[in-house]
């Protein structure tokens, strides 16, 4: 699967991709990400991305034209083009699985002053990392790669972790735990080490079940009982 990263800000966006899950699966050539500078495509001497809001008030905002011509030589057949803002739609791991299906997603940043209104007609969706505001797009961004790509075949090293954990069967994870067994009078419960598998199973369950009622009553509601199967 393609990234394409389209940015005023280009460093900002480069060093987290070299690194960790996303940086290894970069290596194994799993996933392609290449980061664009949007000002490449800004004409002139002064190659000028924003400018003063018609209507006045304060901040700039970036210019059509110039995101027009960094999405058209971005885009590739068949690519979904998302712009990054606050208002778009929320992404949470329904929408991260539905993506990782996709060839090619090319990923707009908009600084938070304001992006010309005619670009929400030049992509194809729009999406925010939650109800907060980020002085730019390109946090989100990363945020998308990286929550998209770790469920990429073969990008994390056991196809099972992606699978078992918060959110895929629309609960919170179990507790883990590992050595030492006892610390500051803190014990790892017994029935992790009773090499019984059943019962550490319906414990795990039983964990998810209450933590997610506890902490995000939330995602209780509309669970499908067929990923009950866990
Ligand atoms: Cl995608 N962009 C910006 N600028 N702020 C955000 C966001 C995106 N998601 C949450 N806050």
């Amino acid at each position: 699967m393609r990234f394409s990263i389209l940015t005023l800000h280009p460093e900002l966006v480069r060093s987290p991709l070299d690194h960790s899950i996303v940086g290894r699966a970069r290596e194994a050539g799993k996933l392609e990400v290449e980061v664009c500078d949007i000002r490449d495509h800004a004409p002139g001497k002064h190659r000028q991305a924003d400018d003063a809001p018609y209507g006045g008030g304060a901040g700039m905002v970036m210019k059509v034209d110039v995101l027009d011509a960094a999405i058209t030589a971005a885009r590739s057949e068949g690519a979904k083009v998302l712009l990054a803002t606050p208002s778009g739609r929320r992404l949470d791991q329904a929408w991260a699985r539905e993506l990782a299906d996709e060839s090619h997603l090319v990923l707009v940043c908009g600084h938070y002053e304001g992006v010309d209104a005619r670009v929400e007609e030049l992509v194809d969706g729009e999406f925010s990392i939650g109800d907060y505001v980020l002085t730019g797009g390109e946090l989100a961004a990363l945020v998308l790669v990286e929550a998209v790509g770790r469920l990429l075949p073969g990008v994390l090293g056991n196809d099972d972790s992606a699978q078992d954990e918060s959110f895929s069967a629309g609960r919170l994870e179990y507790p883990q735990y590992t050595r030492p067994r006892s610390y500051k009078d803190m014990d790892v419960p017994d029935v992790l080490l009773s090499g019984h598998h059943a019962k550490i199973e319906a414990w795990r369950r039983e964990q998810s079940d209450e933590r997610t009622r506890a902490r995000r009553p939330d995602l209780l509601v509309d669970v499908d009982p067929a990923d009950d199967a866990r």
